[in-house]
């Protein structure tokens, strides 16, 4: 008889929770595990995969930059060249959403990428960490899987990168994508995924680093004239997260428009769900008004994901108008027409 041959995955850790345990005598937990030691706590893994483990951080996710995601595509792509059908990235749920997206746009083919986590740690009652660890397997060996570009698994659940946000600080049901739903489930054992994305296109063209953009939230009463400071602060770039559909205070405007004429300026809406508008108010300070003065529209993109596609795009060399062109291309590939 011929012993079984399982597909070939990476398992690749960042830290986080889910790596984070008590130290003796110490208040608190942290990141102290590995992509070897995670596997160990999950039991059928080696039924499902043949898996390598890959150690690559240990630290919170508050302390992974864009620099990482683009070391991070590296190592994914050298673990698909070798052969890998599927790659499981580990890490912190607080810039989960961000390291996803900067994956989806990072990482070329059709290979699954599935990155999760854990909201409670593994010293806690009802730790999440295996159960989302061996869901995320099974989704990255997945032929449904392929071409759907990075994928967030997490308390049963299946979500785009590109639509996924953190939100709740505890819950283990804490990621949603609030705009269309989950792309799918996990239900025992088996991959359920009933809707699909398309992939970017290439037109994106190879992004190989990053740069400093900074995020700028518009609130009740701000002239937000921290826009002022963001040149010398030496950002190359900054989104800001404007009112309601993407209106920002009146006071504002001038200082947008003058700085959208030396570095890109990225507007998004703060709403968590739909469009950036376009096209319906004519105010001072309205998206008309604003995006008539130079700025950017992050369409559908959420601050925290325009400011991960803006990274890339300048730090790979992109004018103001090769940005703008970008966020029209990304947002005509996140729907069908
Ligand atoms: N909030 C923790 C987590 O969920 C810490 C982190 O993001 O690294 O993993």
């Amino acid at each position: 008889m011929s012993a079984t041959t399982h597909p070939r995955i990476a398992v690749i850790s960042l830290g986080g929770t889910i790596a984070s345990t008590s130290a003796a005598d110490e208040a608190g937990v942290a990141p102290s595990l590995d992509a070897g030691d995670l596997l160990t706590g999950v039991a059928g893994v080696g039924e499902l995969a043949d898996v390598t483990a890959v150690a690559l951080q240990r630290v919170a996710s508050s302390d992974l930059t864009i620099s990482d995601a683009l070391n991070l595509a590296r190592e994914i792509e050298a673990q698909l060249v070798d052969g890998a059908v599927g790659v499981v990235v580990t890490q912190g749920t607080d810039t989960m959403e961000e390291m996803a997206f900067a994956l989806d746009l990072l990482v070329a083919g059709d290979a699954p990428v599935v990155v999760t986590g854990a909201m409670r740690n593994a010293t806690e009652a009802g730790a999440d960490g295996p159960a989302n660890l061996l869901d995320a397997v099974r989704v990255a060996i997945s032929p449904a899987a392929r071409g759907l570009g990075t994928l967030v698994v997490m308390n049963g659940e299946i979500h785009a990168a590109r639509f996924v946000r953190k939100s709740h600080a505890t819950s283990t049901a804490a990621f949603h994508s609030p705009s269309v739903g989950p792309l799918g489930w996990i239900s025992e054992g088996r991959v359920r995924l009933a809707l699909s994305v398309t992939p970017w296109p290439r037109v994106l063209g190879t992004m190989t680093a990053s740069a400093d953009i900074a995020l700028i939230a518009a609130s009740l009463g701000d002239d937000l004239r921290l826009v002022g400071q963001v040149v010398s602060l030496e950002y190359r770039g900054v989104v800001v997260d404007a009112l309601g559909g993407g209106l920002v205070p009146s006071a504002s405007v001038e200082a947008l428009e003058a700085l959208s004429a030396t570095v890109p300026v990225v507007l998004a809406s703060r709403a968590g769900a739909g469009d950036a508008l376009r096209q319906t108010y004519r105010f001072a300070g309205s998206e008309i008004d604003v995006l008539s003065r130079g700025p950017i529209s992050a369409g559908a993109l959420d601050a925290r994901k325009a400011r991960v596609l803006l990274s890339l795009l300048v730090g790979s060399g992109a004018s103001v108008e090769d940005c703008r062109r970008a966020f029209a291309v990304v947002n005509e590939a996140m729907f069908r027409e």
